[in-house]
């Protein structure tokens, strides 16, 4: 089989760690390394056997071999923000937990970070709020995340801050008198120069960015629509492939797209059978075939258009009734969030109304399970559905894609369809792309799916596996922390 003709290559618009053939030697740990600083949001759980998502894993592993100290907000609203902090030891790595206030936790996470960073920079201008004082709010808990942090600093540390709630840190912990490299990974997307300049704040968000000694994205598109601001709206930057000079600051940039442990992953697909996993799930009948969607309750996600694409299938194909069911899981998240009680509302809504249509007294059409699944059901769930539903309206990268993958049966695997606007399917091209808003295409590419012929998914399935596989979360973080040393 053929299959369809290869994109045109991605011009490398700066480093990419994904061409580095030298990254083996930064996966071991040879010789005694300056500590690692990891500062998120939320610390992660370095006491779980088993860690979720490529950025606990990917840091996970990275902080265990360096030695370190992961610094975060504990997860607690109450009295002071910055106030005691909740510190435990995990073999060679400190965990550090700072609480905040209710009042910030409103301003810093509820209305800057989610309420406008994370619709603006999805591309959503339409559910961006700008509300009084939030900005305030979010410079104040980045403060209060520096002044806690710089007092546990040691002099070779090499730092490394996570994702669009602490952009500003860096220029914080610079003007506190902080000399230690500091690197910056985005998980969202960056949105191009119109979009990001409908903030009153971008300038600041700018200036915070620039503050880096390594800006690392995940994909081409997020590094050129840096790029692309800095040529509308910072003149005197000089930008280059892979550098950016700002008077007399010098920085990197590059694009270092997140993977997973798809071993790891693909040992938990295999372990449970099809009938204990019957037994285990709310999931009906294996002899279906199964259409599968895993996905926090996020409007970025592309839910309802996805739900409207299996609609279409259904009534575009009857003789499938009976024979495929399409279950969606969708644990609901920031629900503090008015737009996440709209994107529930509109999916209990539209699913009610595709089960009506078409349900019968043996057979459920869309199972949508809004509650959270184990790791270990959800990567045997994949291995045995049919279609791999990935079809976001806007995402970083997309590690369920990968998962997905990763999961699957090579000698009978099934078929993953992507958005075009995950970051992820830069790299996974032998996915079926979709257009997520084009329901009648998905609808299309669905029944694609199902009737696809063994060879084709076959040859489909391994080019995607040898990427998932030789790209993983601990080459991701190798390769970021490489090019951070690398940093002046
Ligand atoms: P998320 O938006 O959370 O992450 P994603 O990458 O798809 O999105 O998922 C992260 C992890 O959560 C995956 O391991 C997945 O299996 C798990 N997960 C998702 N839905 C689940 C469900 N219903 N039940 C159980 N587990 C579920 C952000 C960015 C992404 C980027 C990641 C990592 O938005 O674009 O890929 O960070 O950088």
């Amino acid at each position: 089989m053929t299959l369809h003709p290869a994109p045109p290559p991605i011009p490398a618009a700066s480093y990419d760690w994904t061409n580095d053939e030298d990254l083996s030697s930064c996966l071991s740990n040879e010789g005694s390394q300056p500590r690692l600083v990891v500062v998120s949001n939320r610390v992660a759980d370095l006491s779980a056997s088993v860690q979720s998502g490529g950025l606990a894993v990917g840091l996970a592993d990275a902080i265990r071999q360096q030695g370190g100290m992961w610094f975060g907000w504990d997860g607690k609203r109450e009295g002071q923000t910055g106030g005691p902090m909740q510190v435990s030891e995990h073999g060679s790595v400190t965990c550090v937990g700072i609480p905040i206030s209710p009042e910030d936790f409103t301003e810093y996470y509820a209305e800057y970070a989610n309420g406008l960073l994370w619709p603006l920079f999805h591309y959503r201008l339409d559910l961006v709020h700008i509300s009084t004082n939030a900005f305030e709010g979010y410079l104040r808990v980045n403060e209060a995340f520096a002044r806690q942090l710089m007092p546990m600093l040691q002099p070779d540390d090499t730092i490394w801050i996570h994702d669009y709630h602490l952009i500003p840190l860096a220029g914080i912990l610079r003007r506190l008198g902080c000399r230690q490299k500091i690197g910056f990974f985005l998980h969202i997307p960056f949105p191009p120069p119109e979009l990001l300049s409908a903030t009153p704040d971008h300038d600041a968000l700018i200036e915070g960015l620039l503050a880096y000694d390594l800006l690392g994205f995940q994909t081409h598109t997020d590094v050129n629509n840096l790029k692309s601001y800095l040529a509308a709206h910072k003149p005197d930057a000089v930008v280059g492939q892979d550098v950016i000079r700002t008077g007399q600051k010098r920085l990197r940039v590059g694009r270092f797209p997140i993977g997973i442990d798809a071993a790891e992953f693909g040992k938990l697909a295999r372990e449970t059978s099809p009938e204990a996993l019957l037994a285990k799930t709310p999931v009906e009948t294996p002899a279906l075939q199964r259409i599968l969607g895993v996905d926090r309750l996020d409007y970025s996600k592309g839910l309802p258009e996805r739900f409207k694409a299996f609609d279409e299938l259904l009534l575009s194909h009857p003789e499938l009734g009976k024979h495929v069911n399409f279950v969606q899981i969708t644990p609901p998240s920031r629900g503090e969030v008015d737009a996440y009680a709209d994107i529930r509302a509109e999916l209990e809504q539209l699913a009610g109304a595709i089960n009506g249509r078409f349900a019968d007294i043996d057979w459920t059409p869309l199972q949508h399970i809004c509650r959270p699944l184990p790791r270990d059901l959800i990567a045997p769930l994949m291995r045995h559905s049919h279609i791999g539903f990935v079809t976001p309206l806007r995402d970083g990268m997309n590690l369920v894609a990968k998962e997905y993958v990763a999961a699957q049966d090579p000698d009978d695997p099934g078929v993953l369809i992507l958005s075009q606007f995950a970051g992820a399917a830069e790299e996974m091209q032998e996915a079926l792309i979709v257009n997520p808003y084009d329901t009648d295409d998905m609808a299309k590419q669905l029944y694609r799916g199902l009737t696809m012929p063994l060879e084709e998914r076959r040859a489909r399935h391994a080019a995607l596996l040898s990427r998932v596989t030789d790209f993983g979360a601990k080459e991701w973080a190798a390769a970021f922390l490489k090019e951070l040393a690398r940093s002046i």
